[in-house]
């Protein structure tokens, strides 16, 4: 396998990557207290293929992977794809129903599972990650590795879906490597002496790349944690590791940084970079993150039909408040409602065209058909493209809401109410009262012990700062809000007053 050009076997040509870069005595993953070496994993991995082989796994199978961040998830990735078969990424916290149903879309041929998920598919060939990990002590690394080009079906991830129900999305052996290429190595200048740590899981796209494909492409190192790190989680492995690249989502920085307020100082010395994406930054969070990481917060913007990221801050061009510039690549396109690109400057819904976009969904000829046209992904992200060529992302396409028979950005309340210092987080939506009027109504994470009088002292700041048709009628005071894996708000569920 040559390290340019179509890459064959994924797995394969991961593991000759090692070993001509002489990467098998690098750490590749941490896990806990254990550490595992690039050699390692890819030694498990190929014993790991003869186990699954042995369970039945052939070319073309789709094999479901509903396991926490670990080695184990790692190895039986790498093992399904030698095999020439798919890996089915799936959250391991989804409910039961979730999980038969992308078994079912999948046709899943052998499922699996991590713990506490002994009582799923029990229709189906079913391997916990314990019985997995004791028979690849044993076995033999003599699965060969299939045959297979660029262009075949390696992955599929379904999408978390703001709006509703999971697409699986397909993805092929030659993508994580063009990840990387285009990302790990051209944009954030990964090298083997890098440490990733990454809030957001393996089975998601974001996730994927950062903790997966770029250590892997690289022959540097990530920190496996088996689910949401908390604030305090964070500094330890941060010190811990030495952690050198972080990638969060807005929501876990809030955290990170409200976490700090109370005076707790941890060294982040070795943080080089804090990468955002999956949301926009509220303002003036970029400022604290790197007020406290002394690193700069490059904000990002990708898909799971893209893969990855297609727009992304870097070290030499960075634009806070933006999601930077097209990846290297990708081309992006601001069109209006009838698909055609508008002037720089004027708001529209984000195109995207690029090496890594998905062929398709799983078994929805009409949804891929009316979100893949002509080479070009409708991503339904509201944006608008600056003079410098900067993409300013202004939230999703059905974000807006109707009140009055006026549309209103709820984002633009949102950012008036969250600059309130009793304001943790927040997300407004048009909800039906009793009359069966749609009022805005703002849902409101608020600092504890919640002070006296802030519903009325919020309704004034909005009153203050836009206008009348756009000040919410009435404020919840809320634990948490509905937040896909990535922390994308869940609007559909806001709107239903329902999580
Ligand atoms: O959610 C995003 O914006 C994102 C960013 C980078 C890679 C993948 C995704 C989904």
């Amino acid at each position: 396998f040559a390290d340019a050009g179509a890459p064959g076997n994924l797995a394969a040509h991961l593991a000759a990557l090692a070993e001509r870069r002489d990467w098998t005595t690098r750490t590749a993953f941490h896990q806990g207290h254990q550490s595992w070496t690039h050699g390692e994993v890819h030694d498990l991995a190929a014993r790991a293929a003869t186990v699954l082989a042995d369970h039945g796994v052939a070319p073309g199978d789709r094999v479901l992977i509903a396991l926490p961040d670990s080695v184990a998830w790692v190895t039986t990735f790498l093992a399904t794809a030698r095999l020439g078969a798919v890996a089915v990424l799936v959250n391991p916290e989804l409910t039961a129903p979730e999980h038969e149903f992308m078994a079912e879309d999948t046709r899943a041929a052998l499922c699996v599972t991590g713990p506490g998920l002994e009582d799923r598919f029990a229709d189906r060939a079913r391997l916990g990650a314990d019985q997995l990990v004791a028979l690849t002590r044993t076995a033999e690394p003599t699965a060969e590795a299939h045959p297979v080009d660029a262009h075949s079906p390696l992955y599929i991830q379904y999408t978390s879906g703001t709006t509703g129900n999971p697409k699986g999305v397909v993805h092929c052996h030659g993508d994580p490597k063009t990840y990387h290429d285009l990302i790990g190595r051209r944009l954030l200048k990964i090298t083997p002496e890098d440490v990733t740590l990454s809030v957001s899981k393996m089975f998601f796209a974001y996730g994927f790349g950062n903790t997966f494909a770029f250590p892997l492409f690289s022959g540097s190192s990530a920190v496996l944690v088996d689910r949401r790190p908390t604030p305090a989680a964070i500094d330890e492995i941060v010190v811990r590791h030495r952690v050198t690249l972080l990638y969060s989502v807005p929501s876990a920085y809030a955290a990170l940084v409200a976490d700090r307020a109370g005076g707790h100082t941890t060294c982040f010395a070795s943080v080089r970079a804090a990468i955002s994406a999956g949301e926009g930054m509220p303002a003036g969070l970029g400022e604290q993150i790197t007020a406290l990481l002394g690193a700069p917060v490059l904000e990002q913007i990708g898909s799971t039909e893209a893969g990855h990221a297609f727009c992304a801050n870097s070290f030499q061009h960075n634009h806070p408040g933006t999601v930077g510039r097209p990846v290297p690549g990708f081309e992006v396109e601001v069109r209006d409602s009838a698909g055609r690109p508008v002037s720089d400057g004027t708001a529209g819904e984000l195109w995207v065209r690029g090496p890594t976009l998905t062929p398709g969904y799983l078994n929805r000829p009409e949804e891929t058909e009316r979100t893949l046209v002509g080479g070009w992904l409708a991503t339904r992200d509201r944006a608008r493209r600056e003079p410098d060529g900067t993409i300013r992302h202004l939230g999703r396409a059905d974000d807006m809401e109707m009140v009055g028979g006026i549309t209103v950005s709820p984002l633009e309340v949102e950012a008036a109410l969250r600059t309130h210092r009793a304001v943790k987080e927040i997300a407004v939506a048009a909800v039906t009262d009793r009359s069966g009027a749609n009022r805005l109504r703002a849902f409101v994470v608020p600092v504890t012990p919640i002070p006296a009088g802030l519903e009325a002292e919020l309704i004034a700041l909005a009153r203050d700062r836009l206008a009348a048709f756009k000040v919410p009628r009435s404020v919840s005071f809320v634990p948490t809000l509905p937040r896909t894996s990535t922390g994308k708000l869940r609007r559909h569920l806001v709107r239903q007053g329902a999580w």
